[in-house]
């Protein structure tokens, strides 16, 4: 079934599962905070750190946020056939390193199901059709749900994901950090025929945190937004020293702020793959732009942002969410 055939206003049922991380927080905010979207559950996978710290990284960000009835699940510690990678050069020790700010103890429960369970029970419950995965992190989980239980494939709404990008990498000259630690993971959810949003670096390196955007989140006056404000603060250098960014691009967001209004990440339908064995290009996402794109593609890449809007979204959850 595809996105098309979702009703317009009914909100969004999606399940974000991510690895928190600066945007990956954002993500959270704006999941939760937004009428559009109702935000099933968050599944947690190692990424930016270990599963150990993101996952109470996004106990944290729920904490904050004051939000109480979106349950938290631990999925897969390790790539499926590679050793794990972190990105503390971005994120910091934690994970969710902030400037200026004091992270509380989170006092939101981690559910004892396994993140993959999760996924599984939820698509498998909800009617066919109705729920969407995002991923904003490695795709091990999505990868492992698709494989125990292949019946979700054809009842998933469409998966959104942040990764990739057809014309940039980050982790390497041409590999997305979330595709390039977990390549083989990539090549499955890529491969599956679920309708696929690639939501990659040529669009969110348009989503910059930059000065002015920090400027207005300051001024919402709450504990909420000066959590955004001490992400990016951190996040700011981070893509500073090591990505020689002046301001830091806030990925993850940008898919859900596309469920929310697709008027704000225009796409381009594509055949996908994901390179397994290049000596340089391990982990690339390749996108086949020649004519004609076949009719039966299922694949499409994120290509511009509406910066303005993006944002007015963004401060919107972050007022929305009530907060400690
Ligand atoms: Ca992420």
């Amino acid at each position: 079934m595809s996105a098309s055939n979702a009703p317009d206003r009914r909100p969004r049922t999606i399940i974000l599962d991510c690895d928190p991380g600066h945007d990956d927080a954002v993500a959270i905010l704006l999941a939760a905070g937004d009428p559009a979207i109702d935000l099933k559950g968050i599944t947690t996978i190692g990424g930016n750190q270990t599963l150990e710290k993101v996952t109470r990284n996004a106990r944290t960000v729920l904490t904050i946020a004051g939000i109480a009835d979106v349950p938290v699940y631990a999925g897969c510690t390790r790539p499926l056939v590679r050793e794990g990678v972190v990105a503390a050069e971005v994120h910091g020790d934690s994970g969710m390193d902030v400037h200026g700010y004091a992270l509380p103890e989170p006092t939101v429960p981690l559910d004892d199901v396994h993140a993959v369970d999760f996924i599984i029970d939820t698509i498998m419950s909800e009617p066919p059709g109705t729920v969407t995965l995002v991923p904003t992190g490695p795709l091990t989980n999505i990868a492992m749900a698709a494989r125990k239980e292949p019946a979700i494939v054809d009842r998933v709404a469409e998966v959104v994901l942040m990764g990739g990008g057809y014309h940039e990498g980050n982790k390497t000259a041409v590999a997305e950090f979330n595709i390039c630690v977990d390549p083989e993971a990539a090549h499955i959810v890529f491969n599956e025929r679920w309708p696929l949003t690639m939501v990659g670096l040529d669009l969110t390196h348009q989503a910059l945190a930059t000065p002015e955007v920090e400027e207005r989140i300051k001024a919402i006056g709450s504990d909420t937004a000066d959590f955004v404000v001490g992400l990016i603060g951190f996040f700011r250098e981070a893509y500073r020293e090591n990505q020689g960014f002046d301001d830091p691009p806030v990925h993850d967001p940008c898919a859900v702020a596309y469920l929310i209004d697709p008027a704000v990440v225009s796409t381009q339908k594509v055949p996908l793959d994901v390179e397994l064995c290049g000596a340089l290009t391990t982990g690339m996402t390749v996108a086949d732009f020649r004519p004609p794109i076949p009719e039966d593609c299922t694949t499409q890449v994120a290509v511009k942002l509406d910066h303005g809007k993006f944002w007015d979204m963004v401060e919107a959850a972050i007022r929305a969410v009530p907060g400690r």
